[in-house]
């Protein structure tokens, strides 16, 4: 066993021996003195990151007589002793290339370097795992644009759905189509019906398939770096439609950072509807932000104003003028609205719940709007 702290790739560590306490570092605090680096059983067995293991604090029963090349450690954040018993939890499982000389006694310490660290879950815990808007699809300029943010050191597996036959609504599109494209704007992948998609079996396999077979899907395993989905009916048809991007790796250190979605704001059914679904440990910060006036497009919405609410449609904060309200907090995040008339709501989301940021022009009124929400660090 190590201390978390010392599970870094390249770290020379020693995980067995008299001296262990000194030798390593835990997140959650020293060790008991006795304690020698040895669990003597796991919950469950074998280990796993999340489970927890036990042992004893004298020589820590029975080390193995020699150890490989290559030997699996626990790493803990946290250790307790009770009575004679010791116990912790398994916060990573780290590969270590032994050094020769180990023996089963502890004034032989047992050493080596870190090759590699597993089950490293902790960066993207707290993350917004899905993003979806749900807008009039007309065509043209009044499709359905959906952005998103790929942020991080590695790739990410996404999938992106166009639903809108499905929908429990009136004048839903019938038959969407969707496109993928990256930062240049080119298109890097396109799908109209779910079912034809070369990927069937894995879209199946992520257990949320869109649920008609006219709907559209695509999964792909994602580079950093910012990505549209546009929706359009079949033969330019229109109607109400949905476009969702779902983390479906939420282990990997990239994030689904952020969605911005651009559309036509009308007026009751047809409002400019953002929602996400926050998972994760702790609540996630955010910044919602209702753009119009300063869009470089012909038709923009010329005054917003934005609504948060939770699942069961309860109003959780509204902002007309982004200055109104919050106007330090909001300067804060660094990304304010470029114009007074735009909305922004800066709120701290409990997680495992979902939220529905909603886009209206004031008074009524209709035009093209942008609705974004950023994942704030703190
Ligand atoms: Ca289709
Ligand atoms: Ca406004």
């Amino acid at each position: 066993m190590i201390g978390d702290q010392n599970a870094v790739v390249g770290n020379h560590v020693t995980f067995w021996g008299a001296q262990w306490g000194q030798n390593n570092s835990m997140s959650g605090g020293p060790a008991p003195g006795s304690f020698k680096g040895f669990a003597n059983s796991t919950n469950p067995d074998p280990a796993a990151c999340g489970g927890t293991w036990t042992g004893r604090p004298g020589n820590s029963g029975h080390p193995p007589s020699s150890v490989p090349q290559f030997i699996t450690v626990i790493a803990a954040s946290s250790i307790t002793q009770s009575g004679s018993t010791i116990s912790g939890d398994v916060a990573l499982l780290v590969v270590v290339q032994t050094d020769p000389g180990y023996q089963p006694n502890p004034g032989h310490a047992a050493t080596g370097t870190v090759v590699s660290v597993t089950c490293v879950t902790a960066p993207a815990a707290d993350n917004i795992s899905n993003i979806s808007t749900r807008i009039r699809v007309g065509t043209g300029d009044n499709v359905l644009v959906g952005g998103f943010i790929v942020a991080g050191p590695e790739n990410k597996k996404v999938l992106v759905r166009a639903i809108g036959p499905s929908l429990p609504i009136a004048d839903r599109l019938a038959d969407p189509v969707l496109e993928l494209h990256d930062s240049s704007g080119q298109v890097i992948a396109t799908n109209d019906n779910w079912v034809n998609s070369p990927n069937r079996q894995s879209i199946i396999e992520s257990t949320i398939p869109p649920t008609n077979d006219l709907e559209a899907a695509v999964l792909m395993s994602l580079p950093p770096g910012t990505y549209t989905a546009t929706v359009h009916g079949v033969n330019n048809t229109t109607g109400t439609a949905l476009v969702e991007a779902y983390d479906l790796d939420r282990h990997s250190y990239a994030r689904l950072a952020n969605i911005s979605t651009r559309g036509q704001v009308q007026t009751n059914d047809n409002v400019l509807i953002a929602g996400m679904i926050m998972v994760g440990e702790t609540p996630q910060r955010v910044i919602v932000r209702a753009i119009g006036p300063s869009l470089d497009v012909a038709g923009k919405l010329a005054d917003p104003t934005l609504e948060l609410r939770n699942a069961d449609g309860s109003l959780i904060q509204s902002n007309d003028n982004w200055r109104s309200d919050q106007e330090a907090e909001i300067m804060a995040t660094t990304i304010p609205p470029a114009n007074d008339l735009e909305s922004a709501i800066v709120a701290t989301l409990p997680a495992n719940a979902s939220y529905t940021a909603i886009v209206r022009g004031a008074n009524a009124a209709t035009g093209i709007a942008v609705v974004e929400v950023y994942g704030l660090s703190n």
